[in-house]
């Protein structure tokens, strides 16, 4: 019987997080996924600023497993501006952070906007609340709010038609909430502006989906030399959801886009942190057909689940209750981990905001109680699986 286990993860947005490190101590995680979010996007991350979130969780018994996210800046996906200097910049705190011991890092390549819902607080049958994206509502806003011409020409009548019906009947809040959902960053890092996302989305439309492939190749075969030399794995992760939004281009969506990623810079720091819940969220994606072919590639592991409805439209449902084939993505990462120096690290990705948590001041997705039902769920079907012999 194999015994060895992935290494059992949680986000910690760094000592302003309403949840503590001593919380993630008692949810049962041993590894913490952070990021330096005060520093401006592109700007370099020195060993002193590293070491200090270091030494902050190390003080609690607890290790900084990987980097989620050392943020490309947009001059660096668009190719333009200061891109030189920031691809330096860049390198320089890969250098520091392997220098301080930390060689795991994600990043993401979507244009502008990271992750997208419409919806925070969708109300389960249960009465916990879920993160929730619907195309009605993106159409209200693209259509009504962000005004982009294209739009009219790329959503179904019907959901045009029951935009403009939402629209007309909607309130001041339910548009200011949609807004501010859909322009909203990582929570310490700010929203962005509805004027700089219609510049941004000019900027893509010449871009294209082949030239952010481009500048994503370009991106990392300059940073190679660097991740090689000091045994860094970057980690991409997937566009979230997986399909164009806004007339945004997506290069991380499904298994060609992954294998292209893989291949074209076929080197070993060039690796991909698998999300359940955003490969997921498509009609088409196949995750143990992707998973399988990449596996060897996967150096993290975002595990949350979706349900999703024939049009599109998704909710993040319980860890092992959704349209996941969450037995056997486990199965496959436990088998794939046996043969590895070092565990893969995952993450109970998004939880319900459930319990005590309810009316909580929490990052959306972030709160705690539903990450340690995730967790839970996720090492018992782990054991499960390792203790019964089926990898
Ligand atoms: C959402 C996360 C993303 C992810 C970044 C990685 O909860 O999965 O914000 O951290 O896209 O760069």
């Amino acid at each position: 019987m194999s015994k060895r286990f992935l290494k059992q993860t949680w986000r910690w947005y760094g000592p302003q997080d309403s949840v503590s490190l001593s919380d993630i101590k008692q949810a049962g995680a041993t590894g913490i996924v952070s990021a330096l979010h005060h520093i401006p996007h592109g700007e370099v991350w020195t060993k002193e600023e590293i070491t200090k979130r270091k030494n902050i969780i190390e003080e609690e018994g607890l290790e900084w497993s990987v980097v989620e996210s050392l943020p490309v800046h947009e001059d660096i996906k668009t190719r333009s501006g200061n891109h030189e200097q920031l691809i330096q910049n860049y390198t320089k705190s890969l250098e520091n952070l392997a220098a301080c011991g930390i060689q795991t890092v994600c990043y993401n390549f979507m244009p502008v906007l990271d992750w997208t819902r419409t919806q925070l607080d969708k109300e389960l049958e249960n009465g916990a609340k879920a993160l929730n994206f619907n195309w009605i509502d993106l159409a209200v806003f693209d259509l009504y709010i962000l005004k982009r011409e294209e739009a009219f020409e790329e959503y179904a009548e019907d959901i045009k038609t029951q935009a403009k019906d939402r629209f007309e009947n909607a309130d001041s809040n339910y548009l200011n909430a949609l807004c501010e959902i859909v322009l909203m960053g990582i929570p310490s890092e700010g929203n962005i502006s509805i004027e700089s996302l219609r510049k941004s989305i000019e900027t893509y439309k010449s871009i294209g989906k082949e030239g952010l492939k481009k500048n994503h190749i370009w991106f990392l075969q300059q940073i190679s030399d660097t991740c090689m030399a000091h045994g860094i794995k970057m980690t991409i992760h997937p566009d979230d959801p997986p399909y164009p939004i806004l007339g945004l281009p997506r290069i991380a969506s499904n298994l060609e886009d992954l294998i292209y990623i893989i291949t074209k810079v076929d080197e070993e720091f060039n690796g991909i942190c698998f999300c359940t819940g955003s490969l997921g969220a498509s009609q088409t994606n196949d995750l143990v057909k992707i998973l399988e072919q990449v596996k060897h590639k996967v150096y993290f592991a975002h595990l949350r689940n979706v349900k999703k409805d024939e049009i599109g439209n998704f909710y993040e449902s319980d860890h092992l209750d959704g349209d996941v084939d969450m037995y056997n993505i486990v199965r496959l990462l436990v088998e794939e981990n046996q043969g590895r120096e070092n565990s893969i690290p995952f993450r109970p990705d998004h939880g319900h905001e459930m319990l005590d948590d309810i009316g909580k001041e929490t990052n959306p997705g972030y709160s705690a109680i539903g990450r340690l039902k995730g967790l839970a769920e996720l090492r018992g079907l782990e054991l499960g699986i390792i203790s019964s012999n089926n990898t």
